[in-house]
């Protein structure tokens, strides 16, 4: 037996004494057995059976109604040093973290079965992949982490000839929001998630596994564990260029990684492929460019907003095999969300009561559907290549109704750090609390980062060691908005000639004008054939208002500040130069 093995079987004893579960299964990840835990689910309630015509191997699942989003302020970090966790993190020290969640993990699976859940994150055979090992109480998590991850049987033998695994020990618990901890342990490789079945609080390889361990990982390791799609962008040529984009939650990662490219475009032959929508593992390769994978085998995407018009390739993905959560059911029993735009409607809300528009939407705003990235209709072959696909460009993105132009690039690596540092974006519904609150969200890693942020950041800048060849850094905003509160930007499709741009840039061919933020496009350098922009949109989206970037650059200062000593110097000199930048142009 291999030695990760016998470490296995030993944490395996020591939760089962810890929890007293009734059975132990090991799951395989075979057909036979998501079928035996979906009849299980069906007959106690979990799972909902849809409508099996329109919806074959489908299912409804409606959380607790206290349960349903990420829960950020009861995640923590713990690590020896606070200042390791950094201020971006709740920490609490290893031992008075394993205290907390054990006294409650202590008897919680008796009556239960615990199921022991092997997964790989990324490609099986991919030497970029790292594997986990979740166990829960939760037969709807292990259903979900069998569509998220490749789990089973051989990320089993993987594990055993692999020289560390993460351990994750997942319970829901009793549900109750006043006994739920989310806490990660990056210095052991562990995580401990108990009170929640939902989401990333509960599919352990996600954001925990992913994400806080990875990024701790990936820091001591020379590679970076990132909260961003990966799209291959095909030109009439047949040349591929790769883009990694981070978005905070809910800001149309999805939507972007299936994009379908304008009428005019589709006819001359551009394509855009599938990598990943959320979760983004990339290192240097010996070229010295940096090569990703998507860890993730699935899409745990937002249904509210998804249509035929906004992403009609996610809509394709989930007409069959996809598990959802919390959406509203039509009269025949299909699955309905705000903005499905159909011709349906629904009859049942997400809480399972008859729908009434006055009390509350039929799906929660941060519903989900769970499907296989194999589903997508766009879903890049390369996704499977166990050496990852090389990235041309990485893209920064948020919220910003105003202020921020449609697109600028970063003048080098470094403006470009401070570009993903500086990053703002108004709050949704992915995660609990207030939404529509502008916060700073850098690299859209606020809620993901598992260590300090000024360590991050050095991380990021060391990359540039003269040898590598890294891609050119942009930042975009799809939702500046104008006087009358309307987006001034169409997004969806047409953001692809901002893309088309992005690869100008990278080759050398497409022009922009320099400016203290960036080089930005002028109307002239997209190509915006058919696309009808108001004067405000012409005038808002390619320009850079210098004394409201002035006033910005001056929050930026402060926030790189409010991180003390740990913040390197380099992204602080940036900050400085851009300041002095904006000054000199100053008007008389
Ligand atoms: O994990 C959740 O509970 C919802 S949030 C989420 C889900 C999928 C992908 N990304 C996110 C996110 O918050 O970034
Ligand atoms: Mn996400």
């Amino acid at each position: 037996m291999g030695s990760q093995l016998a470490a296995l079987n030993e944490w395996v004893t020591e939760v089962a004494e810890l929890t007293g579960p009734d059975a132990i299964h090991w799951c395989d990840g075979s057909d036979v057995e998501n079928a035996a835990l979906v009849a299980q689910m069906q007959a106690d309630g979990t799972l909902i059976e849809l409508n099996q015509q329109t919806h074959p191997g489908s299912w409804l699942h409606r959380s607790d109604p206290d349960d349903v989003a990420r829960v950020e302020h009861l995640t923590f970090v713990c690590t020896t040093e606070q200042d390791d966790a950094g201020p971006n993190n709740h920490w609490m020290s290893p031992a008075d973290g394993h205290a907390k969640v054990d006294a409650l993990f202590d008897g919680c699976m008796a009556g239960r079965t615990m199921y022991v859940v092997p997964y790989c994150m990324g490609p099986i055979d991919s030497p970029l992949s790292r594997c986990g090992v979740e166990i829960t109480d939760s037969p709807y998590v292990v259903a979900n982490m069998r569509i998220m991850t490749r789990m089973g049987a051989p990320a089993l033998a993987r594990i055993e000839q692999e020289k560390s695994f993460v351990k994750g020990l997942h319970s829901v618990g009793e549900l109750d929001p006043e006994r739920r901890f989310i806490m990660h342990f990056p210095e052991e490789l562990t995580i401990k998630s108990y009170g929640s079945g939902y989401g990333g609080n509960a599919l352990l390889g996600k954001k925990c596994h992913a994400l806080r361990i990875a990024s701790h990982q990936a820091k001591s390791e020379g590679w970076l564990a990132e909260h961003m799609l990966i799209l291959g962008l095909e030109n009439p040529q047949g040349e591929t260029h790769y883009i990694a984009a981070a978005f905070p939650s809910a800001c149309g990662k999805t939507n972007l990684a299936m994009l379908i490219p304008p009428e005019g475009y589709r006819v001359d032959g551009w394509k855009v492929w599938t990598v990943g929508d959320d979760i983004c593992w990339m290192r240097p390769g010996s070229d010295g460019r940096l090569y990703a994978i998507n860890p993730e085998a699935g899409f745990f995407g937002v249904a509210p907003g998804t249509s035929a018009s906004s992403n009609p390739n996610a809509l394709k993905s989930i007409q069959s095999n996809t598990i959802f959560t919390n959406v509203g059911v039509t009269a025949d029993n299909q699955p309905w969300w705000e903005g499905i735009d159909n011709g349906m409607s629904p009859v049942t809300d997400w809480r399972g009561e008859p729908y009434d528009a006055s009390k509350r939407p039929a799906a929660h705003p941060n519903s989900r559907f769970t499907v296989s990235a194999k589903q997508c209709p766009c879903y890049s072959p390369e996704a499977e290549n166990p050496a990852g696909v090389p990235i041309s460009a990485i893209v920064f993105g948020g919220r910003r109704p105003s202020l921020v132009p449609l697109v600028f690039e970063a003048r080098d690596w470094t403006h470009g750090v401070l570009v993903g540092a500086a990053m703002g974006s108004e709050t949704t519904a992915a995660a609990s609390g207030a939404v529509g609150v502008m916060r700073r969200d850098p690299m859209a890693m606020k809620p993901f980062c598992g260590y300090n942020f000024a360590d991050y950041f050095a991380h990021w800048l060391s990359l540039d060691d003269g040898r590598n060849k890294l891609p050119k850094i942009f930042h975009v905003n799809w939702f500046r908005k104008g006087e009358d509160g309307k987006f001034l930007w169409p997004g969806f499709g047409e953001n692809l000639r901002v893309l088309e741009w992005m690869i100008g840039r990278v080759k050398d061919e497409a022009h922009a004008i320099e400016t203290p933020i960036g080089h930005l496009p002028t109307l002239d350098d997209l190509n915006l054939d058919g696309v009808s922009l108001s004067d405000e949109a012409r005038a808002k989206l390619f320009d850079f208002d210098r004394p409201g970037w002035k006033a910005e650059l001056d929050s930026i200062g402060d926030y790189l500040e409010g991180y003390g000593p740990r913040m390197p110097q380099a992204l602080k000199d940036e900050q400085q130069r851009i300041v002095k930048a904006l000054v000199a142009i100053e008007p008389s």
